[in-house]
């Protein structure tokens, strides 16, 4: 792959039958869409975004005026692709359109929209997978269907994240032309990290095994895992996303015991399957902490999912904690406190 080649050239590259076709043109329609999302998140309150809004979005969320514009240009982007069945974290409900085609798309409009009016970056998820016999079940299937899956970083630069299911690449937006330009192909992710992202004010309400890591990473050199780490925590999944495949990294959105927060916050559909397809096509992981979260299917449209994921050694740590009950968490006892039973 040629560093700087177009998106659209890399996406004739790609289309060599008629369903690949389709997969190119539903990614084309999603940059476009990023062109007009960015003069809105560029131009903030000179153009008329005010990070506010009314109603409520299917999962009780505040809809930000953003959200819903947002929704509403990628939707008239993808009106001239067949696509058999649309999912948004913005809508309550599956919008059938054309039952026959060969793809389904689950997106999240505009993710991290609660940092609009405070200037940080903000993103679009989407997801591209296969219809089944039914379109109305496009939506009840494993992560593994997927054909696609991208996001976008409306931030300092607006790039494009992208997998076709054989490598990561990335493009950013060429203001001047106005068309997306590969910075960097066959990305690949750290297999070890000295960066972790949780938001740290849950901690009285996280899990043993959440606990226990986060804990050994403060620890640093003094501690089990022998190494001094950096904490990070942006509120916008897209850009730990874009900072995990730049740098490495590990970010957990896991469970907790708060009201709500028993399945975590983050969407199974629309945020946690993209961001998992893209992390392993760049050789990391993505789990609950107990399951592979491309293994997962969704039972309804919004359902939760504890995220965990990045660099591999972490992630795969991260799952022995969680599946070796007869590890003795004993946290915050005097003196002899046990650590995690792993030397690295
Ligand atoms: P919003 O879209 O409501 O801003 O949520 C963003 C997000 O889903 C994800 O992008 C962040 O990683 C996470 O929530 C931040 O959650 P906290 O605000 O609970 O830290």
């Amino acid at each position: 792959m040629d560093q700087g080649q177009t998106l659209r050239q890399h996406l004739d590259g790609f289309a060599t039958d008629p369903d690949r076709r389709l997969i190119a043109d539903a990614v084309a329609a999603f940059a476009d869409a990023a062109i007009e999302i960015t003069e809105l998140t560029c131009g903030g309150a000179l153009a008329g975004i005010t990070g506010e809004g009314q109603t409520l979005n299917g999962d009780g969320d505040i809809q930000k005026d953003l959200d819903l514009q947002a929704d509403r240009i990628i939707r008239r982007a993808l009106a001239g692709v067949s696509v058999a069945a649309l999912a948004s974290e913005e809508a309550n409900e599956i919008e059938i359109r054309d039952p026959a085609s060969a793809i389904s798309i689950a997106f999240d409009p505009l993710d991290g929209s609660s940092n609009i009016n405070t200037n940080m970056s903000v993103g679009t998820i989407f997801s591209i997978v296969r219809t089944p016999l039914h379109a109305r079940a496009a939506f009840t299937q494993p992560g593994t269907t997927q054909l696609a899956a991208g996001f976008v970083v409306y931030g300092p630069q607006t790039s494009l994240v992208l997998t076709l299911g054989d490598g990561v690449d990335i493009f950013t937006l060429d203001r001047k032309t106005r068309a997306f330009r590969q910075i960097r192909s066959q990305v690949k992710i750290p297999p070890n990290t000295a960066e972790f992202a949780i938001n740290a004010s849950n901690r009285r309400h996280w899990d043993p095994p959440i606990l226990a890591y986060i804990d050994d990473c403060i620890a640093g050199a003094d501690g089990v895992l022998q190494t001094n780490f950096n904490m990070r925590w942006i509120g916008s999944l897209v850009a730990e996303a874009y900072r995990i495949l730049t740098r490495g990294g590990i970010f957990l959105y896991p469970a907790d015991a708060r009201d709500g927060y028993r399945e975590g916050r983050l969407r199974l559909l629309y945020e946690a399957h993209p961001m998992a397809f893209i992390m392993e096509q760049a050789g990391g992981g993505a789990t609950t902490g107990n399951l592979r979260i491309l293994d997962l299917a969704a039972n309804t449209l919004h359902q939760r999912v504890p995220l965990i994921m990045g660099s591999i050694e972490s992630v795969q740590r991260l799952e022995r904690m969680h599946m070796s009950p007869d590890i003795k968490f004993e946290r915050n006892a005097p003196l002899f406190a046990t650590r995690g039973l792993f030397r690295n």
